[in-house]
Parts: C-alpha cells; structure tokens; sequence
C-alpha cells in the first residue's frame, strides 16, 4: 500500500503552509529499518507484553531477565540502519530549522543517525529529536541516578554478572522510561510546547496509546493546528486526523515531505 496520492497532496499542502510543524514518531518509523514494533503484528518477543517487562517492577523482581530483554534488543538494533522516513524527516528538520520540532518515542537512536547523515557538514541540531522515552544505548544507575555510555554488549547471563555503577555500586539500567515512571519534566514539556504553538502537528508510525506522549497531538489540536497521520492502519488518533494516509512510512514519507522541505 503506497498511500492515496489525493491524500498525501492534501497533507503536503498543509505541511507546506505551516510556520510551525511537530512532528512525533514511534515505533512504526523504525519498522523498515527492522526494529520490532511493541504492539501487533510481529510486537515484541517471546510470551512477554512490554508492559509487563517495561516496569521499575520487573527491575526489581528479575533485573537479569529485564537485561536480558533489552540486551537482545540492543543486539538488533547493532545491524539496523535509518531508513527512508528517518531520513526524510532530518531533511525536512534541516531546512525548516526553528519552524520544525522533531519529538519520538522511539528508544532507538536512529533518527540522530539519519540527522548526522543528512546533516553531513551542517549542524545536525535541528533535526535531533527530543527523545522522550529515553535513549538504549545508555546505561542510567539505579541507585544516585548517573549516565553512562556502552559501546560493550551486557553480560546478562548471571545475576553477578550485570553492569554496577562505578560511583555507588547499584545496578545499572536502561536509560528508558518504564511503564509508572516520570518522563524527563523538561523533555516532554519542551514536546508539550512545540505541539501547543503548532500549525500541524505530524504523527508517524505510533498506535498512540501510551500517554503521556500520545496527548501530544492533542496539544496542536487544542492550539487550533491539525494533524497529518502516517500509518499502516487507522488508529485512535484517526478520527482526529486533518488527513491520515495509510501506508508504510519509509515508502511515504520522501515523496510527502521532499517537496516540503525544497528552499
Ligand atoms: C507503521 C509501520 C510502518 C507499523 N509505517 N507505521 C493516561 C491514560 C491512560 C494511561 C496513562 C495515562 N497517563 C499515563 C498512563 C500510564 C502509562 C500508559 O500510558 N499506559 C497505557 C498503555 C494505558 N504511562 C506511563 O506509565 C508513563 N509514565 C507516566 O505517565 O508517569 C506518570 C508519573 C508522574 C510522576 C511520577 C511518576 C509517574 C511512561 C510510559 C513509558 C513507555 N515506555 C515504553 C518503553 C520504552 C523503553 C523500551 O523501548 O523498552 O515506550 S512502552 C512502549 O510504548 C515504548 C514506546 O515508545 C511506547 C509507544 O509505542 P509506539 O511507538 O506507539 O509503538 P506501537 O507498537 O504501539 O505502535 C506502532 C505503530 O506503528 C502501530 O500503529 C502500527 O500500525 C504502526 N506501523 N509499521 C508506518 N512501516
Ligand atoms: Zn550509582
């Protein structure tokens, strides 16, 4: 399914109108890069719902099962690449900058990839999305709450073997936010206020169902802007939706946002 062409001329055309555009993508982007979604077809792994692994609960009760999950996860995203819509929104980030705030859920890193791969000799700023679900790559102590990076793959074959913090010694984590825990204040507000000053708010690839980032569009809606929605199938959000096209983001998102993003 490649998207009805009546449809994505209508949501270029609000897109090319808009002074202000944010722009919030999930899981759906990084379908085509081969990053599993986390609900439907081919969600996430064996008999476990994110909801039941994605929690300060399942830290605590079983730290090493919950590393082991996310050690799979880091596994594959090792051999994934930003794909078409990654790159079509940087482009777009790029020549729009101050007028565009890119904002994902998404935990993978890919669209700061595609940012510093369009950007090439240019600052890849604007098109660095906040990430308000926190970054995989990154490890965050459990315990006085210090970052680090790890470019080494986690041992999580024993309990004794996971990663400690070198300040306090607790275990460390993901640095993602889990199911009842508080997203970044200054993250999600700064998304929150891009949104609320919108002229479109364009929402690529997420089912839209875990708050508080699925409000988001709601933000632009409540300012007066509309939404552009992007997706392989209807979702709650459709309804809402100025125009919502249905087809896969990495075959859409060029020909809908190149034009866009020209001088
Ligand atoms: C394609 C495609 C292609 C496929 N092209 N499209 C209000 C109402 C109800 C509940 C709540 C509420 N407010 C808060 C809650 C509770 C909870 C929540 O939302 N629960 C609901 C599920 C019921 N929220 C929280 O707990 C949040 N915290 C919070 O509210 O804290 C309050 C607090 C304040 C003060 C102190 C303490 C607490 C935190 C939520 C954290 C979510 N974390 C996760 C895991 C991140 C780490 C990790 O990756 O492991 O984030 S869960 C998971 O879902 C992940 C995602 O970012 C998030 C959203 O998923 P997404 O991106 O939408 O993916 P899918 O799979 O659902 O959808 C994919 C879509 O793509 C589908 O539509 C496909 O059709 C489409 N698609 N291929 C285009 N090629
Ligand atoms: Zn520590």
């Amino acid at each position: 399914m490649d998207g009805d062409p009546e449809l994505i001329s209508v949501a270029r055309d609000l897109l090319a109108d808009a002074e202000r555009i944010v722009v919030l993508t999930g899981a759906g982007v990084s379908a085509e890069s081969g990053v599993p979604t986390f609900r439907g077809h081919g969600g996430l792994w064996k008999e476990h719902r994110p909801e039941e692994l994605a929690t300060p609960e399942a830290f605590r009760r079983d730290p090493r099962l919950v590393w082991e999950w996310y050690a799979w996860r880091r596994g594959l995203l090792a051999d994934c690449e930003p794909n078409p819509a990654h790159r079509a929104l940087a482009r777009l980030a790029l020549a729009l900058p101050g007028r565009t705030t890119p904002v994902t859920q998404n935990v993978d890193g890919l669209p700061h990839r595609a940012a510093w791969e369009v950007a090439g000799a240019r600052d890849p700023a604007p098109a660095l999305p906040l990430e308000v679900h926190g970054a995989l790559h990154r490890d965050r102590c459990s315990g006085c709450g210090s970052i680090a990076e790890r470019p080494d793959p986690v041992d999580a074959t024993s309990a004794a073997a996971l990663p400690k913090c070198r300040s306090c010694g607790a275990l460390m984590r993901p640095d993602v936010v889990w199911f009842g825990e508080a997203l970044d204040p200054e993250v999600i507000g700064a998304a929150f206020d891009a949104a609320a000053v919108a002229d479109v708010c364009l929402v690529v690839g997420t089912s839209a169902l875990v708050h508080p980032a699925a409000s988001i569009p709601s933000a632009t809606l409540a300012g007066g802007g509309a939404l552009v929605e992007v997706n392989v199938e209807p979702t709650v959000l459709t309804p809402a939706a100025r125009v919502s096209v249905l087809g896969p983001a990495a075959a859409l998102l060029p020909s809908l946002l190149d034009q866009v993003a020209e001088p």
